[in-house]
């Protein structure tokens, strides 16, 4: 507390980005924008007109394509099968912000697809971190014949081994580092930005990232096009409000398409018609109000994350799913 008292007394040592003054003049000139914002530009990396162009715009036209993450085709073909025969689809999150909003989006996709899903958060205090004996138990439990992992599962190969052994596909979606020199887990699939083979063009997606993008791939797949049918679209629309709230609570840079789903992802939670949601909202006074991300990093991200603290992360996801006035605290 002193160290933290002390540091406010004395001034920031604001230590400035270097921009190359010819290339700043070369961008206000050429895309006519104030000096100002040429430079902030140049010094994110931003410089080229092109790139600048798309930063700014932020549109959802520039968002990559699916196919492009790694395990994709895999994955949404395992899923589709799974809702054909109505197997039981066991959505193991992680109990922070980024965690069970992704498994609130794969939930709910995968119920509006027919499938039975069902959601499951470990209890940080009696299950410890992420994949362990317990995913096994729960899946038994809940007589899962798919897992989905969201914002983990990369590094939990022995579980998933173990889930095989008894009859159960995991599909890992993730967007940590694969364990230096560790074996990757044997997965119906593994989508994950960030594995070594991987050719997609952006690595910094947060775990409800990768799975906005799955589940956008298997509304593809549903669609049987690249464009995605009507509901489904309105669907994908909707959920960004989740993939904004992670994106911004995991602290992923807001770059490139980070960037893009925080901007129409706020955009979608200042209209949801979600009940949690609104309440939420409404408790951090912002209900109303243009939102940002400073909004979601200092009001919304830790309330959410404070269920997870207390060990029951379940609790955040039901306020995320609540549609229910009644039900949303
Ligand atoms: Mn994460």
């Amino acid at each position: 507390m002193r160290a933290m008292s002390a540091a406010r007394r004395e001034p920031p040592a604001w230590r400035l980005r270097r921009a190359d003054d010819v290339q700043v003049a070369r961008l206000a000139r050429g895309a006519n924008l104030p000096e100002l914002v040429a430079r902030l530009l140049v010094q994110r990396g931003q410089g080229e007109p092109a790139a600048a162009a798309r930063h700014l715009d932020a549109a959802l036209a520039s968002l990559h394509d699916p196919a492009l993450l790694p395990g994709l085709g895999e994955a949404s073909e395992r899923l589709a099968r799974a809702v054909r025969d109505g197997e039981t689809i066991l959505v193991h999150g992680d109990y922070d912000v980024d965690g069970v909003c992704g498994t609130a989006l794969l939930v709910e996709l995968f119920r509006l697809l027919g499938a039975r899903a069902v959601p499951y958060i470990p209890n940080r205090l009696s299950d410890g971190y992420s994949f362990g004996a317990h995913s096994v138990a729960e899946a038994v439990a809940r007589e899962a014949r798919l897992v989905v992992s969201v914002d983990n599962g990369t590094s939990a190969a022995a579980t998933i081994a173990e889930l095989a052994a008894r009859g159960i596909d995991t599909i890992v979606t993730d967007h940590h580092e694969p364990p230096h020199g560790g074996a990757l887990p044997v997965a119906a699939a593994l989508v994950n930005p960030k594995l070594a083979t991987s050719r997609y063009p952006f690595r910094e997606l947060c775990g409800s990232g990768v799975a906005f993008k799955l589940a956008w791939g298997v509304c593809q797949a549903q669609s049987g096009a690249r464009r995605v049918r009507e509901d489904l679209r309105a669907f994908l629309t909707d959920a960004m409000a989740f993939v904004a709230l992670a994106t911004v609570c995991d602290v992923v840079p807001l770059i490139d398409e980070n960037r893009v789903l925080a901007r129409h992802g706020l955009r979608a939670l200042e209209s949801t018609r979600r009940a949690g949601l609104r309440a939420l909202l409404a408790r951090c006074e912002l209900s109303g109000r243009t939102l940002c991300a400073e909004d979601v990093a200092f009001k919304i991200g830790p309330r959410l994350n404070a269920a997870g603290r207390l060990g029951s992360a379940s609790r955040a996801l039901e306020l995320l799913t609540a549609r229910d006035e009644g039900r949303a605290p």
